[in-house]
C-alpha cells in the first residue's frame, strides 16, 4: 500500500496576502496531513496565470514549509499553461505547457508526470494535464459543437478562450495527450501491482456536476473528456485510482472520493490536502 497526500488548484498569484496565507496553510494543514504519506501529488493548477515564478513561489513554500523531502508529483493545470501577454507574441500553449514540465523536473523533490511515470513500492503514477473535448456537453441544452467552440455564453467566457493558443483543435490536444498517456501506461504495464492515474482535469461524466441550468452546465463541457476515461477503463485490471483536480467552486465538494465502476476517483481541488490510499 501506498499513502499517497492530494491537493491541488491553489490558483497561486503571488500577492503579499496570497503568500502568507500559502505559507500558513502549509505549516498549520498541509504539514499535519502529509507528514506520514509516501508520496505528495499536486493535481494541477499551482498558479492563476502560468507564471513559473509563481509556480516556483507557490512549490517552495509547499515543500518547506510543508511536505519536506518526500517526493512531489506534479501535472500542470489549465492555468498553468496561460500565456502571458509577453509569452503570447513568441510562444503557444503547448510549448507552455514543455516549458512547466521542465521547469518541474528541473527542481529537486519534484517530479513531472507528463514527461515520465513515477513508480514506488509496485505502485506506479502516470499523468496528465487532461483536456476537453466537448464531450461533456450538456445534452439537453441542444446547443452546437460551435456554441461550444467559442467557449463563451453571453457575458461569460471560460478564460482557456484567451489564455491558451494551441497550433490545433482542442479535440487534436485531446487525443494526443490520450495518446502519451497511454505510451506511459505501457512502459510501466508489467513492472507494476497498480496504477494510479493522475489528472488535472475530469475523466468521467459521472464526476461532472451538472446542475440542469444552462449557465452552470455550458461550462461543465470544459471540465474534461470521456476519452481519458475510456483509457482508464481499457486498463482497470491495473488503474483503480484516479486523483484528478479542476471541479471546484460552487457548492462543488471536492476532497471526496466516487467510486465509478470498481475504480476509485478522487477529486482533490483544493489546496487542503486529501489522504487517499492505493
Ligand atoms: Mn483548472
Amino acid at each position: 500500500m501506498v499513502k499517497i497526500c492530494c491537493l491541488g488548484d491553489i490558483h497561486y498569484w503571488g500577492s503579499t496576502r496570497v503568500r502568507l496565507d500559502l505559507e500558513k496553510l502549509a505549516e498549520n494543514i498541509i504539514k499535519s496531513y502529509c507528514e506520514d504519506v509516501d508520496v505528495v501529488v499536486i493535481v494541477g493548477d499551482i498558479t492563476s496565470s502560468g507564471i513559473l515564478d509563481h509556480v516556483l513561489e507557490a512549490l517552495t513554500i509547499i515543500k518547506s514549509r510543508g511536505v519536506g523531502c518526500k517526493p512531489i508529483l506534479i501535472v500542470p493545470g489549465n492555468h498553468d499553461i496561460y500565456l502571458t501577454m509577453e509569452e503570447m507574441k513568441n510562444m503557444d500553449s503547448l510549448v507552455k505547457l514543455r516549458k512547466f514540465n521542465d521547469f518541474i523536473d528541473s527542481l529537486t523533490g519534484f517530479v513531472a508526470l507528463m514527461n515520465k511515470p513515477y513508480i514506488i513500492d509496485g505502485v506506479g503514477f502516470v499523468g496528465s494535464i487532461g483536456w476537453y473535448d466537448y464531450s461533456f456537453a450538456p445534452s439537453w441544452a441542444g446547443l452546437t459543437i460551435h456554441d461550444y467552440k467559442r467557449k463563451s455564453l453571453g457575458i461569460h467566457m471560460w478564460a482557456d478562450k484567451y489564455y491558451v493558443k494551441l497550433p490545433f483543435s482542442d479535440e487534436e490536444f485531446t487525443n494526443i495527450l490520450v495518446d502519451q498517456l497511454e505510451k506511459h501506461i505501457k512502459q510501466i504495464y508489467n513492472k507494476v501491482d497498480k496504477i494510479v492515474a493522475v489528472l488535472h482535469h475530469v475523466p468521467f461524466r459521472e464526476l461532472v456536476e451538472y446542475r440542469g441550468d444552462l449557465q452552470w452546465d455550458y461550462f461543465s463541457t470544459y471540465m474534461g473528456s470521456e476519452k481519458f476515461g475510456q483509457l482508464i477503463k481499457k486498463y482497470r485490471d491495473k488503474i483503480n485510482l484516479v486523483l484528478h483536480g479542476h471541479q471546484h467552486g460552487g457548492n462543488v465538494k471536492t476532497r471526496t472520493c466516487r467510486n465509478i465502476e470498481g475504480i476509485k476517483c478522487c477529486n482533490c481541488a483544493s489546496p487542503i490536502p486529501i489522504i487517499v490510499n492505493t
